[in-house]
């Protein structure tokens, strides 16, 4: 009987696990059955962006955090396909921090040469996966949106790519509930246009605290008060951001901060991360973690110790993103097809332990850098993925940190080397702060460079009196 995998999602991580399969069917390899299960109407995961926010047209809670303006922020150098580079997809060098809309054209143009949208069924919720001992094989059972129609079906293996910076962690704080402006979490940001000329509080001191941060003030916000609760980013910001202690209570829409400071604030950015959620799962086989770059009881970050019929894709959390996810991806059909085997339960934990182990111990960036580099490499050991010069990378990588300590506003301006042609970046016709357009044609210069009209500051807060 032929072996049915079933993928759940197809955002990066699942279409990297799509194009795995597809790979191998490509070099002459039998392939299982492949069902790729996606509760949106399209694919690409968080990159498919919507303006809908809290539930979706079906009643589905919305998975996308991404926001209008949002440029990547890292080098694209440092995520690049190792079978499928810029190069191929735009035909000549672009700049290293595209806009959403040009990655989003890169990853889904790869899955679509690939012919493999009839692998995905789309608009299908998959509602709840259990294992029968018995049987070695798991029960899916799956909800189709627009029909609402139920389907059980079963599986040899199943590869869970559904992502996670899609569920708030939503702290709350003494006085929040008086607060009289509005209160929202990074998940449900969409539109910094809508603070312009405003005092905006966010809560969180990393990616989405920096980015949301600077998009505020990009698009015209009065000031952006940050606030950490173990340790301020640090970043020579522009004259009106600044970064507080974490809030200790908040009294009307006064601020009080640990450092006993306190200011008045019209809207706060709750930029507190996202929770591991596997609503799905039946409980033994759920993953249970945080965001870290080693989840444990994953063998090779893949492989769920406790049933390696049960993989998981993209769980980490993410230096390296789609290079990262096409070497699981290919470790994970690797592990399915049989062509990798696995050692007993025991060495496959001392094996993560040890990964953990190190993990716990780094200190700063550069050493996190470095520990997700050596997992890569050693990934790609072990597969038939191109090659890509990892080291590269993480030059690259520690290079925009550097760039992102001397000029946080004007990093995206620099360019980085392709770790898989060769080829040098080009620099963007307009810097990162002036550039308010963020469609693909004015990005790429095919087109008449528009520019957003932005409220200024003057009219913005005038507007606001
Ligand atoms: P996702 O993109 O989250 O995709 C998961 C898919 O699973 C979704 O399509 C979802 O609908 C589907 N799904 C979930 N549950 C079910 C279910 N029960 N049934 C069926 N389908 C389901 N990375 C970068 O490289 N550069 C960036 O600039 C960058 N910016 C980011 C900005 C934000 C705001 C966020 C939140 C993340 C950013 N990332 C960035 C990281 C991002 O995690 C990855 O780029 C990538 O999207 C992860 O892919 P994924 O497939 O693992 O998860
Ligand atoms: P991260 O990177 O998981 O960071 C979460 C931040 O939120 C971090 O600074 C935390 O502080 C802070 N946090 C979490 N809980 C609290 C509470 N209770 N109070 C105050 N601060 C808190 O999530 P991001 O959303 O920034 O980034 C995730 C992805 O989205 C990333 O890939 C980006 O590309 C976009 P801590 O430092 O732990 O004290």
């Amino acid at each position: 009987m032929t072996q049915r995998v079933a993928i759940i999602g197809a955002g990066p991580s699942g279409l990297s696990q799509l194009r795995a399969f597809q790979q191998a069917r490509a070099k002459g390899a039998e392939i299982p059955e492949i069902v790729c299960f996606e509760k949106q109407n399209d694919w690409g995961g968080l990159w498919h962006y919507t303006w809908r926010t809290g539930l979706d047209a079906h009643g589905e809670a919305v998975h996308s955090s991404m926001y209008r303006y949002l440029w990547s922020n890292g080098p694209k150098e440092c995520l690049e396909y190792g079978d499928y580079s810029f190069d191929q997809h735009f035909g000549r060098p672009i700049p290293s921090f595209p806009p959403r809309e040009v990655l989003h054209n890169y990853i889904t143009t790869r899955a679509k040469v690939s012919g493999i949208r009839d692998w995905v069924r789309f608009e299908t919720a998959v509602r709840w996966v259990g294992f029968d001992e018995a049987e070695r094989r798991f029960t899916v059972v799956s909800e189709d949106l627009p029909t609402r129609r139920v389907t059980r079906e079963t599986f040899d293996s199943v590869i869970v790519a559904s992502g996670h910076y899609s569920v708030p962690n939503a702290p709350s704080f003494p006085g929040i509930e008086q607060f009289p402006g509005r209160v929202l979490h990074a998940h449900d940001f969409r539109n910094a246009m809508e603070f312009a000329g405003r005092d905006i509080l966010i809560v969180g001191a990393s990616y989405s605290a920096e980015d949301i941060g600077l998009q505020c003030h990009k698009y015209g916000a009065r000031s952006v008060t940050m606030s950490y609760r173990t340790k301020a980013m640090g970043f020579t910001w522009p004259e009106s951001m600044e970064e507080r202690p974490l809030l200790t209570r908040i009294d009307g829409s006064t601020v009080h901060f640990g450092d006993g400071s306190h200011r008045d604030v019209d809207a706060i950015i709750l930029c507190t991360g996202y929770l591991h959620r596997f609503p799905f799962l039946a409980e033994d086989l759920k993953l249970h973690t945080h965001n870290r770059l080693y989840p444990p009881g994953l063998y090779k970050g893949v492989v769920w110790e406790a049933n390696p019929q049960l993989l998981f894709v993209g769980m980490q959390d993410q230096f390296y993103t789609f290079s990262m996810f096409d070497l699981q991806a290919w470790t994970a059909r690797d592990v399915v097809m049989g062509r990798i085997s696995l050692p007993d339960t025991n060495r496959m934990a001392a094996h993560s332990a040890r990964w953990v182990e190190r993990e716990e111990a780094l200190v700063g960036p550069e050493q996190q850098i470095d520990f997700q580099t050596d997992y890569c490499k050693e990934l790609a050991a072990a597969v038939d993925y191109p090659a890509i010069d990892f080291d590269l990378v993480a030059a690259n990588f520690k290079e925009w940190e550097h760039e992102k300590v001397r000029d946080i506003t004007g990093y995206r301006n620099t360019a980085y080397r392709s770790a898989v042609t060769g080829t040098m970046a080009s620099i963007h016709h307009t810097t990162w702060l002036e550039a308010t357009d963020d469609s693909m044609k004015t990005f790429l210069g095919d087109g008449e460079r528009r520019s957003v009209q932005l409220p200024t500051r003057s009219v913005a807060a005038a507007a606001r009196l």
